[in-house]
């Protein structure tokens, strides 16, 4: 199937029984981590790529939100990405990445639901980059907080040992503020102020899936920049 982004007047792909299939956009940081997901259990699936500023009719009948990534099997359909990350760990069982400590669980919870405030400090790197200063004194009180819970967790990951679905969670951010952060000094991450977290992202580099889902630097800087202009170039490195 090509990877080339469906639009409106588009015809909807036969699904085939059985296959998994991912909607999802090259770029985006929710897709990659069920595209995570999919590629740490090793999960047959195929891709249908959606251009979100000119959805298919088809698309919105499916995901009435409009967003990516939503995961389709036979009569099923799951969207958010974490409902279709957890739901393909619960299928899947094997490689699981939830934690089955409850006590663990929470704590993850707690630190997705944190997470936010990254998500939003990124944006606004991308959006206002002349609130560098402010943004990026807001962004050293998040790094400060992952620094201090990979330090109570013992690391690599947060996951301990192993990454877990939160590390997979969060590292599509922190995949595009290292790739901001090779244009704005001030928010990069640095192994002299954060160890830890300099150490987890050296180590979920290395981890076959992230190294699977990986955007090449230029193409995910090309993309940010046409996505902050307003008109973001989803085909863009697609032949
Ligand atoms: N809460 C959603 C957010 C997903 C999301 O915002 N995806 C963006 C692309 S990165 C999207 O589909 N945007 C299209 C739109 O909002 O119309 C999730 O976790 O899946």
């Amino acid at each position: 199937m090509s990877e080339k982004h469906l639009r409106s007047g588009s015809t909807l792909p036969a699904l085939k029984p059985g296959v998994i299939r991912l909607y999802s956009m090259k770029y985006c940081p929710f897709a990659q981590r069920a595209r995570l997901v999919l590629a740490h259990k090793n999960i047959p699936h195929e891709v249908v790529n959606i251009h979100l500023k000119d959805k298919p009719d088809w698309f919105l009948l499916k995901n009435p939100q409009g967003t990516v990534p939503a995961v389709e099997v036979d009569d099923k359909l799951v969207y958010e990405s974490t409902a279709v990350s957890e739901w393909l760990d619960d299928v899947h069982a094997s490689n699981r990445l939830q934690p089955s400590d409850p006590y663990r669980k929470a704590w993850d919870r707690i630190l997705l639901e944190y997470f936010g405030k990254l998500g939003s400090a990124f944006y606004t790197v991308l959006l206002k980059p002349e609130e560098i200063d402010k943004v990026a004194e807001e962004l050293g009180k998040h790094y400060k907080y992952y620094e201090e819970t990979l330090a109570k967790r013992g690391g690599p990951y947060f996951g301990g040992t192993n990454p877990a679905m939160i590390d997979f969670y969060i590292w599509p951010v922190f995949e595009r503020l290292q790739v901001l952060g090779t244009r704005h000094k001030k928010i990069h991450i640095d192994k002299s102020n954060y160890p830890k977290l300099s150490s987890w992202i050296e180590a979920i580099s290395t981890v076959p899936a992230v190294k699977k889902t990986t955007i090449d630097t230029k193409a995910l800087l090309h993309f940010l920049d046409s996505a902050a202009s307003g008109t973001p170039d989803f085909d863009y490195g697609i032949n």
